[in-house]
């Protein structure tokens, strides 16, 4: 069945540009060195398990239309099994570097959590032995802290402690399964940790257990040593109405309120959860390079018609050309990475369909990668930013910043030296056509 499930796909291979097969890539060429790094080690790219091996093609409407063989009914365990058998062999044949799971999309959910737990020890087993076997690493492990109905009413902002509790013990297996796996990052979503109606919910108090919550996880990753950060995934609402880790502004101001600012959390920033958000993308993520927090990224796109996380596979190429330059003239991903948090559509039912979704997503983020590299080194378009700027480093500008005037100072030069600033134009349209140049 393994061997079969994928069987009539090649693995994927660089063909250049002008390859013939729909299924190669005509960008991501692995080792090739962009700015002195390779390219895989620029995008460190990884597959979810949850869209892409867990979903069966459900939507508010209709039944799952892929069934696949792993989600047939039959012993739980050894269907978990299955799927991690055909899912490493989707990584290989696809040469993708990294993989991400939540808990309960590798093995299922028992009677007791001791039950659960058990079953996931098995299966991080058998994880780390195709591991081993492919050289496919692991970006970030989670836990599902949403999907059980025990759940329906938050994890950590559950009225009940009890909860509360049974969330702590299943994040605590979760980190040290994934610490265990070598994972690179642990990832923390609150899907419900927010409210459906104001009628019956305490929000101090809400807000106070989830602070409580993220300080008990931070103490347990120093506790085990676990050496990644801890990355809080923003997103505003849905599946419920508000959620507090709203956008990346509300999670910094969560952070430092709780006093969590002390390096252990960065953010998880997700394209479809911007958008829903108000924000664009790019906003998202210059907003977690500006506040120190930047840590890896769900890559996926929504539907400008459609006001729900779609979750479709990455192809504007304008806007991931502009976001990777952003990325890598502050250094690249650290720990982080482009983890495609994307499903095929229900009428995408084919083995192959998972190959096409994927070998777009990687080629257009290795494109926007080689666009990116050509902004930066013809440097036009940041040096016209720094140029913007450029009064700052003079005189009054440099003693505004360094505190070294006061409000009343600051008005005695402006009468004294008869400042009279002149408009300058911000260039918009120049820069948008400048833009278009390199893409
Ligand atoms: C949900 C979402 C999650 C997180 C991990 O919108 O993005 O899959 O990435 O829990
Ligand atoms: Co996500």
């Amino acid at each position: 069945m393994v061997d079969s499930f994928f069987s009539a796909i090649e693995p994927i291979r660089y063909g250049g540009p002008d390859a013939e097969s729909a299924l190669a890539f005509r960008f991501y060429d692995k080792d090739r060195v962009v700015r002195g790094k390779r390219m895989e080690d620029h995008l460190r790219m990884a597959v979810c398990f949850w869209h892409t091996f867990a979903w069966d093609g459900t939507d508010m409407f209709g039944s799952g239309t892929f069934q696949r063989p792993w989600q047939a009914a039959g012993d739980a365990l050894a269907r978990a099994k299955l799927k991690a058998a055909v899912a490493f062999d989707f990584f290989s044949r696809l040469g993708v570097s990294f993989f991400c799971f939540h808990d309960r999309d590798v093995s299922p959910e028992g009677h007791t959590l001791a039950e659960s737990n058990k079953m996931l020890d098995a299966m991080a087993d058998v994880l780390a032995e195709h591991m081993q076997r492919t050289g496919v690493k692991l970006l970030w492990g989670t836990a599902n802290l949403f999907s059980h109905p025990r759940y329906m009413a938050g994890a950590a902002t559950n009225p009940d402690p009890e909860v509360f509790a049974y969330a702590a013990a299943q994040v605590k297996q979760a980190l040290e399964v994934t610490q265990r796996l070598g994972g690179a990052n642990y990832v923390l979503w609150g899907g419900r940790e927010g409210y459906e109606t104001l009628l019956n919910t305490d929000m101090k108090r809400e807000l106070d257990q989830l602070g409580r919550f993220m300080n008990l996880v931070a103490e347990h990753k120093h506790k085990i040593g676990f050496s990644g950060p801890l990355l809080i995934e923003p997103k505003p609402r849905e599946p419920t109405k508000h959620q507090y880790d709203y956008d990346a502004a509300a999670v910094d101001a969560f952070l430092q309120h709780y006093g969590l600012a002390n390096g252990d959390f960065r953010l998880n920033i997700e394209a479809n959860h911007a958008t829903l958000a108000g924000h664009t993308f790019e906003h998202e993520v210059a907003y977690a390079l500006a506040a120190g927090l930047f840590g890896s990224i769900d890559m996926n796109r929504g539907d400008t018609l459609l006001g729900w996380d779609t979750d479709q596979f990455p192809n504007d190429l304008g806007e991931l050309s502009l976001l990777l330059a952003r990325v890598l003239q502050a250094g690249g991903f650290s720990t982080g990475g482009f983890n495609f948090d994307a499903k095929v559509r229900r009428q995408s039912f084919d083995a192959e369909d998972l190959f096409h979704a994927h070998v777009g997503g990687m080629d257009t983020l290795a494109r926007a990668l080689l666009i990116a590299d050509r902004i930066l080194a013809d440097g036009k378009l940041p040096a016209l930013v720094d140029a913007r700027y450029a009064g700052w480093k003079n005189p009054l500008g440099q003693e505004i910043i360094a505190h070294r005037l006061s409000l009343a100072q600051i008005a005695d030069q402006v009468i004294s030296r008869n400042i009279d600033p002149k408009p300058r134009s911000g260039r918009q349209e120049m820069l948008e056509n400048l833009v278009s140049r390199y893409l």
